[in-house]
């Protein structure tokens, strides 16, 4: 029998994460402003400095920068979020993290779709946040049942899509032609659509008991909302968005600025007024399609990420109202309490780090020590921050907020569910803190291994 030859997940993702890209920028030309916005920054960051260029060249960063990307979508029904699973599973991305949305009042619970190992993050870590519509947070009865019956008439996925997922589960991977179909149906599930299903009255309706539920509802599916490229200095591209006719939001979420980066900086340009045509002719429109941008940083151990809860808070309160350069002046008072340098967050274990030999570790021999300080001061090895791959429910919900509309949402009550978010998945999510925690590890016994070989 011949073999087929399978393309790799990596591989898939990759041209998947370009297609969906090109799709955007087709269907929201501002994405592809932004987009230049970006790459013209992060050329002028990294000439301005060199050593961060050094330091992004040693971790293979350099390289996924240009690539890197997130997107979002929403999804109404367990059979559509266990379906995605399975889709994202054909690209290498599997469920981690899981993100209460309603505390923020938004009707939602979320995962995100990710690569989960070294190498695959480092070919391209394309991340899909996917968030499920919890119904039993629609408090108008007669809607709620409306919502279930039109989620119930509809297929987000084309029958091809669903024949190659087969496939890829039965093979144990795609043909670098069946790999070109997965990519080009799969799109179809990601698309816009310009006709709503149900009419003008229905839509207001939903969108009177919450914008993200007409959002969900309406249409034949769950268009990407957004593309998320990643800047090396988010305050540059939040101020020069006006120049190049963008509307940006209030605020940059997350920390402020940092000689140091930890987790996630996040802002976007405000989601853009498009025409829709209803069921009956009518012609109405829907505000759901933003680009977003995000800085990333370190990931932070249970402890620094207590501590980046607890300042954020803090600085959240007294920032309230404020615009963002008043904001992002109070955040960086309120953190200056968060060690600012690598040395500092490793040694009172804020912050995750890989740890690899220098040139002379690598030459060393019947190496006894295994004090990792004793190590780093003796030069044989060296620690590089571990890049935060994941999301943050606050900057979430900030972000989300923003691109629905001025009114502020009450929080649900009702809290989180993860484990019925688990059911709805078909499986659990992965826990993102114990991925870092594993990672740093497997770098410690790595170089220990090998200096004492
Ligand atoms: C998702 C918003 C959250 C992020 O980057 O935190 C998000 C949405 O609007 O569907 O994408
Ligand atoms: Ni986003």
């Amino acid at each position: 029998m011949i073999q087929k030859t399978l393309v790799s997940t990596d591989d898939v993702r990759n041209r998947f994460s370009k297609a969906m890209s090109a799709m955007y920028q087709a269907e929201v030309p501002q994405y592809g402003t932004l987009l230049e916005l970006v790459e013209c920054v992060n050329q002028e960051t990294l000439n301005q400095q060199p050593e961060l260029y050094r330091r992004l060249e040693a971790q293979n960063e350099l390289a996924r920068l240009s690539v890197e990307r997130h997107g979002a979508i929403r999804v109404g029904t367990a059979a559509e979020l266990s379906m995605l699973r399975r889709l994202f599973a054909v690209m290498g991305m599997y469920p981690v993290g899981y993100y209460d949305l309603s505390e923020a009042g938004v009707p939602v619970h979320s995962t995100a779709f990710r690569p989960i190992n070294d190498d695959a993050l480092s070919k391209n870590p394309f991340r899909i946040f996917t968030s499920l519509l919890r119904m039993e947070l629609i408090a108008n009865e007669v809607l709620r049942k409306r919502t279930e019956a039109i989620l119930a008439t509809r297929d987000i996925f084309t029958s091809k899509v669903r024949e190659l997922i087969e496939c890829y589960e039965s093979q144990g991977g795609l043909s670098d032609k069946e790999t070109d179909q997965f990519v080009k149906e799969a799109l179809e599930t990601f698309r816009w659509h310009q006709n709503a299903t149900v009419d003008l009255d229905t839509y207001h309706a939903l969108c009177d008991e919450h914008r993200l539920i007409a959002d969900v509802v309406c249409f034949r599916g769950p268009h990407i909302n957004h593309l998320t490229p990643r800047t090396l200095d988010i305050d540059e591209v939040q101020r020069r968005m006006p120049d190049v006719g963008m509307n940006p939001k209030a605020v940059i979420e997350g920390p402020p600025r940092r000689e140091r980066p930890i987790l996630l900086r996040q802002t976007s340009f405000k989601a853009l007024e498009e025409s829709i045509r209803f069921a009956g002719e009518a012609q109405g429109t829907h505000t759901a399609r933003f680009g977003e941008v995000e800085q990333r940083g370190v990931a932070l151990t249970p402890k620094g990420r207590a501590l980046y809860d607890q300042l954020l808070n803090d600085g959240r309160k007294q920032a309230a109202g404020l615009d963002n350069d008043a904001h992002q002046a109070v955040m960086n008072g309120v953190f200056a309490a968060f060690p600012d340098s690598d040395q500092a967050m490793r040694r009172e274990g804020l912050a995750y780090f890989h740890y690899f030999l220098t040139t002379t570790g690598q030459t060393a021999k019947d190496c006894t020590e295994e004090d990792m300080e004793a190590l780093i001061a003796q030069g044989l090895i060296e620690v590089q921050p571990i890049t935060y791959e994941d999301f943050l429910p606050v900057s979430a919900a900030g972000i989300f907020q923003s691109n629905l509309g001025s009114a502020q949402s009450e929080a649900y009550a009702g809290s989180a569910n993860r484990k019925s978010f688990e059911e709805a998945l078909g499986a659990q999510v992965t826990d993102e803190l114990s991925l870092y925690a594993e990672r740093e590890r497997a770098s410690k016994a790595k170089v220990i291994t090998s200096l004492q070989g």
